[in-house]
């Protein structure tokens, strides 16, 4: 352990730790604007100084490590004066419409700027004018250079966290500027609309496009009926980003505050993510099928899940020669979508051209899947507009409801049941342990034993996650699985999920299912759930997501029974033409 004292106060931290994590022990709180928990360190925006005692030096917190006897204070003069000074070189280049920003009131710039008391331009003469770029071709992501403080932090989320690279540092001294290959617009480069950059942006320069204006429109025409689908992770986002705690659940409040928003139908993203495990389980059967009983060379192994578009863009950017790995079930958002505008729109008695279909995202990347030009399957487009968590909790505050204060409502009928193994989806993990659920009790022919049914080694934040299951005691159609080995593994972040598609190509690693989703956490973490977030926050999330599936009457997807219905009145039976026709798709390199 090291000894030092900050203000004073002695502490103790092992080796390798830092000045700013030291401080965090003694409950002092540094400003940071570089710096975030989950990306190596920077240093480069320099609010974080403190002073050392002996040379009078200032030192960047964050970047410097503690050691024996040193000396800190953390709040002299000399500090506040330099971190006033850093925070107003960069108000000075920075668009000052706050007012008119996205981040208003979530932004850490604005929130030090109030902190130090920032009234002075002392430096607005120094700076020239320049050209910002915004760019708004996207249909998930927009960028604003002159929001942009260029602390780097979507740089290093692209390519640490991501192993995409889509951004990168252009130019030197004051032409330096965050930009993607040629300045070529987002939407034209390798970016996969996961949104990790925006939940470490501190400031708007990098946000979602909205979509809160057409949905408000769409609720006002009196000709159209409104259907909103809500995914697994919002209902454990959607609290903490109106002020509530991380990990608080309000299912049936969001259900509620939906109705009173004005949608004409509030249904469950989890019955997809139900129909998802016995489309994608009996495809993933049929292919084991395919490998172990006809000898057929072409079967591609292992399969992939198809359900995040991250995972989907990356790995037809990155590994095209696996598409036919992936899994042709198309994401629990885009079969509702699908459903909506058929199954649904024919239940309800309303034509198709008359329904629009707004989904509930944690997602950024789902508004970039919804535009894909493969997702027209009902005749329409199948999900019209997605909002994030963070756009719903808008369209919630603009309407004035005291979100706290509301009671629990439950979903529309049909397509609002969903199972405890639809919710876990918004885990990483949770489409694993969903699928093994179903497949145990289909390839045994048995329950499931009830202290079984939560399976612990594809649950957490670990980023590459490998189960190994026996088959025992299969049932007759399923007798060519007896004793075989079934091996899956699980990865969450798109760098996690490039060091398994490696391992993979390069034979080092078999196994028949993988599990992939492009944020850290799964959808949990996703680009358009609340921010700040780190693996704390991730964990809260996490823990409320396996307690609402411990919470609820059905578990099992297959024991959905609006599921059973939908198969009875409409599917006839997975991977049925019809399922293909409106379920399942193709990605081309
Ligand atoms: Fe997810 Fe999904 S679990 S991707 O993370 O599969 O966004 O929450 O809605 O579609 O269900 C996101 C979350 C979903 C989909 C589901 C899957």
């Amino acid at each position: 352990m090291v000894n030092l004292t900050i203000n004073g106060i002695a502490v103790s931290v092992e080796e390798g730790k830092t000045i700013l994590e030291a401080a965090e022990k003694l409950h002092i709180k540094i400003p940071t604007l570089c710096y975030h928990k989950d990306l190596c360190v920077a240093g480069n925006c320099r609010v974080c100084v403190v002073e050392q005692v002996g040379n009078n030096k200032l030192v960047a917190s964050c970047a410097m490590p503690v050691s024996e006897g040193m000396e800190i204070n953390t709040n002299t003069l000399k500090v506040r004066n330099c971190r006033k000074h850093i925070i107003e070189l960069l108000l000075t280049e920075h668009n000052e419409e706050c007012t008119k920003c996205y981040r208003n009131g979530h932004c850490e710039l604005q929130e030090l700027s109030a902190e130090y008391q920032i009234t002075n331009q002392d430096f607005i003469d120094l700076v020239p004018d320049k050209n910002y770029t915004v760019d708004r071709i996207s249909p998930a992501l927009e960028k604003d250079d002159s929001k942009c403080i260029r602390c780097q932090r979507c740089v290093r989320t692209c390519a640490e966290i991501q192993s995409v690279g889509a951004i990168a540092v252009a130019h030197k001294g004051s032409e330096m500027k965050i930009s993607t290959v040629f300045d070529r617009a987002l939407d034209e480069v390798v970016c996969t609309n996961c949104g990790q950059c925006i939940v470490h942006c501190p400031t708007g320069a990098l946000t979602e496009k909205s979509y809160v204006e057409k949905v408000w429109d769409a609720i006002a025409d009196p000709d159209t009926h409104v259907v909103v689908q809500t995914a697994p992770a919002v209902r454990i986002g959607l609290g903490e980003e109106l002020g509530l705690g991380a990990g608080t659940r309000v299912t049936g409040k969001m259900v509620s505050a939906l109705r009173r928003l004005g949608f004409d139908s509030v249904l469950d993203t989890d019955f997809t993510a139900d129909l998802t495990i016995m489309e994608e389980g009996t495809e993933l059967l049929t292919r084991l099928k395919r490998a172990l009983v006809e000898d057929d060379p072409d079967v591609a192994l292992p399969m992939a899940t198809s359900c995040s578009p991250g995972w989907v863009k990356y790995i037809e950017h990155k590994y095209p020669e696996y598409l036919p790995n992936l899994s042709t079930c198309k994401s629990p958002q885009q079969m509702f979508g699908a459903l909506a505008k058929t199954y649904y729109a024919k239940n309800i008695g309303v034509e198709p051209q008359n329904i629009i279909s707004v989904s509930i995202m944690p997602c950024t990347a789902k508004k970039y899947e919804a535009n894909r030009p493969e997702m027209k399957d009902s005749g329409y487009k199948d999900v019209d507009y997605v909002l994030t968590t963070r756009e719903l909790a808008v369209m919630i505050r603009q309407a004035g409801i005291e979100f706290e204060k509301l009671s629990d409502e439950n979903y529309d009928s049909i397509m609002g049941t969903g199972s405890g193994a639809g919710i876990i989806f918004g885990a990483t993990g949770g489409v694993m342990e969903a699928a093994l659920r179903t497949a145990y009790e289909i390839i045994t022919g048995r329950e499931v034993p009830f202290e079984n049914l939560e399976i612990l080694p594809v649950r957490g934040l670990e980023g590459v996650k490998e189960a190994s299951i026996k088959i025992e005691g299969t049932v007759a159609d399923w007798n060519f699985l007896e004793g075989v080995e079934l091996k899956c593994a699980i990865t969450n972040g798109l760098e996690n999920a490039h060091r398994l598609m490696d391992d993979i190509k390069n034979g080092e690693r078999f196994y028949h299912f993988v599990e992939i989703m492009a944020c850290p956490g799964g959808c949990l973490g996703g680009g358009g759930q609340p921010y700040p977030v780190d693996d704390e926050v991730r964990m809260k999330r996490m823990e409320a997501i396996y307690a609402e599936d411990c919470e609820l009457p059905i578990r099992k997807s297959h024991e959905n029974p609006e599921i059973v219905q939908i198969y009875k009145d409409f599917l006839e039976e997975p991977l049925s033409h019809k399922s293909h026709k409106l379920l399942h798709t193709s990605y081309v390199k």
